[in-house]
């Protein structure tokens, strides 16, 4: 099992070992019904299947093992897709040869569910093998083989199983003779982004040129006709749609108009977000600029006008859907985990076509705050939606906002997020680096050894730091030959001071898109970046009416927020003001080890009645506490919320 890039790093060290000895073994027991938890509805809908996974048995019934029926959604099979991604890069982090065994017994069990010609999807086989391809709005069919692809090529890196390769290469050639501009095939994509995404991997992984052809031509499709999806629709046979997505507009899908001319993130803000991802990657590997132009058009409307702070994104819960420009509301937002998981594809996509250190501050965003939030500190709780401001009450009574939970659930009736975090959290040292021609950059502060051949030459890195806690990093780079290989390290956008020295002596480096470049002489050099970390106060555009008058604690990459447990009920009550100085503190004994904040604040006088005339408020003092949101409800049910009044 090759590997060029070895994590060594302490914060994320810690989540790759919960990923490895609690989540993965807890999915395992949740896909295969072997634990007895409560399973949430993700919000108070009647539809919600919640009252088992049954991935596994979808597949043992698909499989001719088992009988019965398919339970769960039409995607329910790409949870265990994306478990087995996570397991394929967790077995090269650290091999299992348990978890390995497993893993294999899987796959074949995917091999014997998939259909003679390559087919694979559970829900059709066992309950609609007349229906198939014949609804792509709804039936997430080419979503769950886009998710197998990503897995089989994650599992074909790292165990070269011949099981995942054959299915694999089965289902490519099933999708290359369906679908396609050629007379006779079907000019359809799926209404839910990912087969493109799995397509590119699967050809990174094994050269398959029908697997590019193929994600070219998904991207190339969509959006050409708006009535796509409304056609198969009038099919007598068509098999129904309980959760009422037919009834969503067309920006929903991104099936508007062709994809290189949609220059807003529109719709459901994970499908937005695959599609921007493969369109990236395609433009990448394609060298194709019209499109990398239109994926950065997409870019700069969600990060100017649609991002929350914390690298959330998906302002409402109707079609889990990016709504207008500014409209980041605090308390009823979306914010899937998936969503930022995918922005964070997203981003590292965008490093491959332009290096931009604001990729990269993005990807660092949605990853420090949103990503990991979506997980408990113990491993087994996860969150869906990722709110800015929380009032449990709120949550438990106020019909609007039952996606808004206080509490993270054991397990979801649509289980997308956990796995997608796992998968992320398990790759992580893949969005460290960026290799561009003779320069290596770095756009991550993760500790890590790592091998890279520059310009023919072996060149060996390590980084060393504290991060997200401490603003220093070294990098020791150890190149072997005479090559003029360079590298590049982000300034992050954040930083206020950033000093460096090389090989102890104090220099002051040029700077290209946000990156300080230094020239990696022949042998070993290392380079300390030190950042200063420093609590500082942000505030929204004033076109955000949610954020108005409030400011937002951040410290390097991290989003900060208040919780109930430390400051008390009512937090709409706590202000700040002009003299408020933060005092920064690593506390090993809270929250798993955090660097909390303190300062001290105000606190608004309570009053009796709803309304009264204006005079202007009294306040009394009040020492507050501020935690890192990855952090947040990892201590009971209680009140948070990151945009604080200032007074
Ligand atoms: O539709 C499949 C997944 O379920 C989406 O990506 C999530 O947003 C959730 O709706
Ligand atoms: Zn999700």
């Amino acid at each position: 099992m090759e590997k060029n890039i070895t994590l060594t790093d302490r914060f994320w060290g810690r989540y790759r070992e919960l990923v490895r000895t609690e989540m993965i073994p807890y999915q395992w027991k949740v896909l295969s019904d072997s634990i007895d938890i409560n399973i949430e509805k993700e919000r108070d809908d009647d539809y919600i299947p919640n009252e088992k996974s049954h991935a596994i048995e979808n597949f043992k019934i698909a499989a001719g093992r088992s009988k019965g029926h398919h339970y769960g959604w039409m995607f329910q099979d790409s949870d265990v897709y994306k478990w087995l991604e996570a397991v394929a890069y967790s077995l090269a982090d650290k091999y299992d040869e348990e978890l390995k065994n497993l893993a294999d017994s899987v796959v074949t069990l995917i091999g014997e569910a998939q259909e003679p010609d390559g087919y694979l999807s559970t829900f059709f086989t066992i309950e609609a093998p007349k229906r198939k391809f014949l609804q792509l709005g709804e039936s997430h069919e080419l979503y769950c083989m886009g998710h197998f692809l990503e897995a089989g090529a994650a599992y074909y890196n790292v165990t070269k199983s011949q099981a995942v390769f054959e299915i694999s290469e089965k289902l490519v050639n099933c999708l290359f003779e369906y679908f396609g501009f050629e007379e006779g095939k079907h000019a359809i994509a799926d209404g839910h982004e990912e087969i493109e995404i799995g397509l590119a991997k699967w050809y990174e992984a094994t050269g398959n040129m029908k697997a590019l052809t193929l994600a070219k031509f998904f991207l190339d499709v969509r959006g050409l006709d708006p009535l796509v999806y409304d056609k198969q629709r009038k099919d007598p046979a068509y098999h129904g749609d309980p959760s009422g997505m037919a009834r969503l507009p067309k920006k929903y899908y991104q099936i508007h108009k062709p994809v290189n001319e949609q220059d807003t993130a529109e719709g459901h803000a994970v499908r937005m977000l695959y599609l921007a991802t493969a369109m990236a990657d395609v433009a990448a590997k394609t060298g194709d600029n019209a499109r990398f132009e239109a994926c950065k058009k997409i870019w700069r409307n969600i990060v100017d006008t649609k991002m929350f702070i914390t690298g959330g994104v998906g302002s409402t819960v109707h079609g889990e859907s990016f709504t207008f420009e500014y409209d980041l509301p605090n308390d009823t937002m979306y914010c899937e985990t998936c969503a930022s998981v995918a922005l964070t594809f997203f981003a590292r996509k965008m490093l491959e076509n332009e290096i931009d250190s604001e990729y990269a501050d993005i990807m660092e965003t949605a990853l420090y705050n949103t990503a990991i939030a979506g997980m408990a500190l113990d491993g087994k709780h996860f969150f869906y939606v990722n709110p800015l401001e929380v009032n449990p009450v709120a949550s438990r009574l106020d019909p609007g906002k039952s996606h808004v939970k206080a509490v993270r659930p054991s397990w979801l009736g649509c289980a997308c997020c956990p796995p997608n975090l796992a998968r992320l959290v398990t790759s992580v040292e893949n969005y460290i680096y960026t290799k561009k021609e003779d320069r290596l950059y770095v756009n991550l502060f993760i500790g890590n050894t790592a091998e890279f051949n520059i310009c023919g030459n072996p060149v060996s890195l390590e980084i060393k730091t504290g991060y997200p806690w401490s603003g220093d990093v070294t990098i020791t780079v150890n190149n072997a030959g005479n090559s003029n290989a360079s590298l590049g390290v982000r300034v992050p956008g954040w930083h206020e001071e950033v000093t460096y020295t090389m090989d102890n002596s104090e220099i002051t480096p040029d700077t290209e898109k946000g990156y300080a470049v230094f020239e990696a002489k022949p042998g070993k050099t290392t380079i300390v970046m030190r950042l200063d970390m420093i609590p500082c106060k942000y505030t929204a555009n004033p076109k955000v009416s949610a954020d108005a008058g409030k400011v937002a604690i951040k410290r390097g990459p991290l989003v900060y927020c208040l919780e109930g447990v430390d400051n008390g009920e009512n937090l709409a009550g706590i202000y700040l003001d002009d003299s408020t100085s933060f005092v920064c503190s690593y506390e090993k004994e809270v929250l798993g080890g955090v660097c909390t904040i303190e300062c001290d604040g105000l606190r608004i006088k309570e009053e009796t009645g709803l309304y009264k005339k204006y005079t202007p408020a009294s306040f009394t003092k009040q020492h507050l506490k501020f935690i890192p949101y990855f952090a947040w409800a990892n201590r009971g049910e209680n009140e948070m919320r990151v945009w604080v009044n200032q007074k």
